[in-house]
């Protein structure tokens, strides 16, 4: 028996094979949980699903934008309605414009705070209120997100992520005093640096993976 039988899970960001998301997703199913993932676009549409079909139990690939309140409700309920109930929550997305990484943090502008306050830290909350009443009728269950160090420390040009990841882990705390009656557990993971998607084409990026090996 392995530690997740019986239980269900709706996996958000995975966007390749590179993805934080999709490595997530493959233990969770190799721990026997079944699952729903999303996708972002038709750009990614067809990567995902064909990552979805290498899992051993994947009962549904929907799409979500996080920045759309209607499609982050439709999704939640989609996975909770293909999987029969929702135990698990991961949340593995940020995004700040291009031109808001490297530089100065002291340049960002007011329309790409917002936009990445409210892709990287924002969309925790939303899917955390539509997950909860299906979490909630199954006794409990686990939110997980992504957080990075540059929260806590000014990190060279991560700049705008770093305040989007201080919020998002301070939602983790206002969500987890919110949900823990239910049997809801919250909580961030703070990765090192990993080689995605979204690291590629970061100045430096290499030689801070290298050490932070
Ligand atoms: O959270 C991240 C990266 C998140 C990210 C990356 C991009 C690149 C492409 C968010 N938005 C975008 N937007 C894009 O257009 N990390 C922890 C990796 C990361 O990003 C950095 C880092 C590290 C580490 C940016 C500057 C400095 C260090």
């Amino acid at each position: 028996p392995e530690l997740l039988d019986g239980t269900t899970g709706l996996v958000v960001g995975v966007a390749n094979k590179r993805s934080i998301a999709w490595a997530i997703a493959q233990r969770l199913d190799a721990a026997g949980a079944r699952l729903a993932l999303t996708y972002q676009n038709e750009r990614t549409e067809g990567d995902v699903r064909k990552l979805a079909d290498t899992l051993s139990n994947c009962a549904a690939v929907l799409p979500l934008d996080v920045q759309d309140d209607a499609q982050v409700a439709s999704a939640v309920a989609g996975a909770a309605d293909a999987l029969g109930g929702l135990h698990t929550l991961v949340h593995a997305v940020a995004f700040a414009r291009a031109e808001d990484l490297g530089g100065r943090f002291v340049d960002t502008g007011r329309e790409g705070f917002h936009t990445a306050l409210d892709v990287s830290a924002y969309s925790l909350a939303a899917l955390a209120r539509e997950a909860e009443p299906h979490m909630r009728a199954g006794g409990g269950g686990s939110i997980m997100t992504l957080s990075y160090i540059a929260a806590d420390r000014a990190v060279p040009g991560y700049n705008v992520m770093g305040v989007a990841k201080a919020a998002l882990e301070a939602i983790v705390r206002y969500l987890a005093w919110d949900l823990g009656d239910a049997g809801i557990r919250v909580n961030a993971i703070s990765a090192g640096p990993v080689r995605t998607l979204a690291a590629r084409g970061i100045p430096g990026f290499g030689s801070m993976a290298d050490q932070a090996a």
